[in-house]
């Protein structure tokens, strides 16, 4: 057995950094961390790990990361107790609450929520507990296409399928680049090892993507994309299919619905077309429909460069479209669905609600809501904007946005005219130095540790729990949003939040006993919590939708805990129809909205772009804005820079060594120095997101010496897709000159 929290020994651990989730081993010795390698017993990562994941270390040990609260804002805050903290919130929310109104009070949900167990589990109740419409997320900086036309198509926003990457023949890959992410709504630890097996075992890889990025490298073929236009790839790619009588529907087949009205309304989109806008050729589209109707087992897989993109939910649908044309949709190697261990067990019954959106709108610019969501790229509007509802209070919880979300200028002006902000962060930084109550959480190695978001989106069924290696007197997350909760809900600062913790884990227990699929069904949920005994807070509440699951008989908490290299639960297998949870019972094909945005493209694909475009990059020593205050990632070279194809550089006399550039866009502008790259293609410039580390109140000692340029001034904040609310990041019109010394 593994040693116990706080003991010495070998403890292993999922890194949470990012989705890939590779089992770590860590060893302590004398209470410290001496050592992190990729765990080779792990059942899914198999000893993996990127540079990142053995700095938990690091980040364990960074002075900056907070140990007790903050009050007050900008340079020099007061570090406060927990209690006293929690006084302040009840203090200050309340009258705003009162006066104002509960939509008064927004939230914004960054990143790291679906990286830790506190935020799947008590999100929820804290934004019920605070009753308001104005809530954001980074969903709409990220994935919220994928949920609309997962919803649209399938029924429900989070019944998203996977690249089966590990079985496939032909991986046709647009706008990622999991050589430097390690993969995103395909988590797959190793990615760049299963793409080297996939050619390995004489299958082939084509990105997409408007860089020669190092995962374009390593495919056998990369075609470059003007930024915006897969959209339009892939319809032409739908339209061959339909055109050369190529359409199998494989399993598909007898769960479709609306196939005439998708076949007609792919009529126009014709290679030809496509080649003009895309700048890839016609016969080259035609080749690649050829080799996915040919392949056996093949899919097609995009994301941020597909996502956040004018018509990212579109393009998302059409990326499915594609591989369902071709016959690969729920078939081995193809697009499958993974059923997670905590998940609710299914009947196999299709059909359902279905989803949709714009139940309400936002205040100002009238933005349909989205899975209860507002784009976030219209929050600064909502605090700024005067009126019955205006935004005054706000609550950040793992987020960033001044450095992540469009106009990061703004809405740093607007958060800084708040009533209140309250942040739930480790650090104080570009965003939660506005906050008047900065409520810190114990390290990455001082909370256990469950994947709630993203075995629900991983290429093979597994499970692993992860204890805390070392225990901390300091509040839980999980604590510290129940305490939020309860105070929102008008009770007093000082109220136990177990209360809470009992109501999720009945809550869990209940919707289990209630499921006619479940192993437990039928069976008294208060029994069953007994069985649970002697667990508390989010413990106990995984227990009970683990045993309520789809592998329940033989799985529940204990199990993991015995598992400390996970449990592997095999590999994906079909689930059709049962997954779908649209009205019809089918994947509806051609749904409303998707054909209503179809005829907008059909009247903006003219409009040609002149002109530099703008898109982002990530690389592998970097996490969003989150991890340049660790020492070993960020030194070495520059990594803020502006990437520029040479010929462009020398265009804009931006070649000379050392060369800055201005780059300007319709909503701010900055100097930043120039890497010219012929890895881009021309008209194509790059800036990374997450930089910008130049705040006066933030507490990052090294990230403030690796400040870098926040992107994030450059993008539009009225620039959104339609369907989703989600902003363009990639493919912003931008001018570039040199900027002189
Ligand atoms: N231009 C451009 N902008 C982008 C993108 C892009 O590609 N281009 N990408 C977008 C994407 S995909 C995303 S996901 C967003 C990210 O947007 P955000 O989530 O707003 O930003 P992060 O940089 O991830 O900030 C995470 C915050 O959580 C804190 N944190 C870390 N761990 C924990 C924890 O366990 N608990 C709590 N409470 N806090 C924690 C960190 O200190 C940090 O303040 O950025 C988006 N912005
Ligand atoms: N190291 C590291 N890993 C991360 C993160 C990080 O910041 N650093 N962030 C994590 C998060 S929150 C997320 S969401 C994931 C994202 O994971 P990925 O989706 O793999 O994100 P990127 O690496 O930004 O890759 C996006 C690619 O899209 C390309 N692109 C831009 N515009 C277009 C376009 O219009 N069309 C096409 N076809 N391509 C385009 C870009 O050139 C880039 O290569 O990564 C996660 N993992
Ligand atoms: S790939 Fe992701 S999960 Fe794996 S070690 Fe790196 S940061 Fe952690
Ligand atoms: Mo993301």
């Amino acid at each position: 057995m593994p040693p116990r929290p706080g003991e010495d020994g070998t403890h292993f651990r999922t890194c949470p950094l990012c989705e890939a989730t590779c089992g770590l081993a860590i060893e302590v010795e004398g209470g410290r961390v001496t050592r992190i390698r990729g765990d080779e017993d792990d059942v899914f990562s198999r000893g993996y790990v990127c540079p990142k994941g053995a700095t938990l270390k690091d980040l364990h040990e960074d002075p900056d990361w907070l140990k007790a609260p903050l009050l007050g804002r900008g340079a020099s805050p007061r570090e406060a107790s927990f209690d006293e903290a929690f006084a302040e919130v009840e203090r200050r929310l309340r009258p705003i609450i009162e006066e104002h109104g509960r939509d008064a009070v927004a939230v914004y949900l960054g990143n790291p929520n679906v990286h830790n167990i506190a935020g799947g589990i008590y999100v929820r109740p804290l934004i019920k507990a605070l009753g308001t419409k104005n809530v954001f997320s980074a969903s709409t900086v990220d994935q919220m296409p994928r949920h609309v036309s997962s919803g649209l198509l399938y029924g429900g926003p989070g019944i998203i399928p996977v690249p089966d990457i590990d079985r496939t023949d032909l991986l046709v890959m647009l706008g990622a680049n999991p050589l430097e992410s390690n993969g995103s709504l395909c988590t797959a630890p190793d990615f760049p090892g299963r793409l080297k097996a996939l050619r390995a075992r004489g299958g082939r890889l084509v990105v997409i993507d408007p860089k020669r990025t190092r995962t374009a490298e390593l495919a056998d073929v990369h075609l470059a994309i003007r930024p915006g236009t897969d959209v339009q790839l892939l319809l032409a790619l739908a339209h061959v299919l339909v055109e050369e009588g190529r359409v199998r529907l494989g399993a598909a087949e007898g769960h479709v619905e609306g196939l005439p009205d998708l076949e007609r309304a792919l009529a126009a989109w014709t290679p030809e077309r496509a080649a003009e806008a895309t700048g890839i050729a016609a016969a080259t589209i035609r080749e690649l429909a050829g080799s996915l109707a040919d392949a056996e087992r093949a899919v097609v897989y995009g994301r941020i460069g597909t996502n956040t993109v004018r018509y990212g939910a579109l393009t998302s649908w059409a990326t499915d479209i594609v591989t369902l044309l071709a016959g690969h949709l729920d078939a081995p190697g193809g697009l499958m669905w993974p059923r997670a261990a905590h998940a609710r067990a299914s009947d196999g019954r299709a059909g359902g609600r279905g989803f949709a959106t714009g139940r309400w709108k936002s205040r100002v610019r009238g933005a349909p809501e989205v899975m209860g969501e507002f784009p976030v790229a219209a929050l600064a509007e909502e605090i700024e904007t005067p009126g019955e509802g205006q935004v005054k209070a706000l609550v950040t919880i793992a987020g960033n946005p001044v450095l992540s979300t469009p106009n990061g200028r703004r809405l740093e002006k607007a958060l800084s005219k708040l009533d209140l902000m309250i942040s739930v962060d480790p650090y104080r930084n570009e965003t939660t130095c506005h906050a008047d109550v900065l409520l810190p959480v114990p390290t990455p190695l001082e909370r256990s540790h469950y994947d709630l978001a993203f075995y629900g989106l991983a290429v093979r069924n597994v499970a692993r729990y992860s204890p805390p290696i070392f225990e901390t007197d300091r509040p839980q997350e999980s604590e510290v949003l129940g305490r939020l909760a309860l105070i929102a809900q008008g009770q007093p600062a000082d109220a136990d939040p177990a209360a809470l913790d009992d109501m999720m884990a009945g809550g869990a227990m209940q919707a289990a006993v209630a499921n006619e699929a479940s192993p437990v069904a039928g069976r008294d949920a208060a029994e069953l919590l007994g069985e649970t005994a002697g667990r508390a807070g989010p413990e106990r509440v995984i227990d009970a939708m683990l045993r309520g699951g789809p592998y329940g008989d033989r799985l529940d908490l204990a199990a993991l805990e015995a598992a400390p290299h996970g449990i592997d639960l095999g590999a994906l297998e079909p689930q059709l129809p049962g997954v779908l949870k649209t009205p019809s019972g089918k994947v509806e094909l051609m749904p409303p909205p998707i054909l209503e945005e179809l005829e907008r493209l059909e009247t903006e694909a003219s409009e040609k772009a002149s002109g530099y475009v703008l898109i982002g990059r990530r690389h592998l020593r970097s996490n969003n804005s989150w991890m340049h205050n660790v020492e070993r990632l960020v030194r070495g070279r520059d990594r803020c820079t502006l990437q520029i194809h040479p010929d462009d550089a020398k265009a804009l006399g931006l070649d000379g060594e050392g060369a800055k550039a201005r780059v300007r866009s319709r909503v701010g502008e900055l100097v930043v120095a120039v890497e010219p790259t012929d890895a881009l293609m021309r008209g194509v410039v790059s800036l990374p997101h997450g930089f910008g580390h130049d705040a006066e109140g933030a507490r990052l000692r090294v990230a403030s010496r690796h400040a870098g340029v926040n992107s994030n001034v450059l993008t539009d904040e009225e620039v959104l897709d339609r369907l989703s609310g989600t902003a363009v990041l990639n493919g912003i019109p931008v001018e570039i000159e040199a900027a002189s010394a």
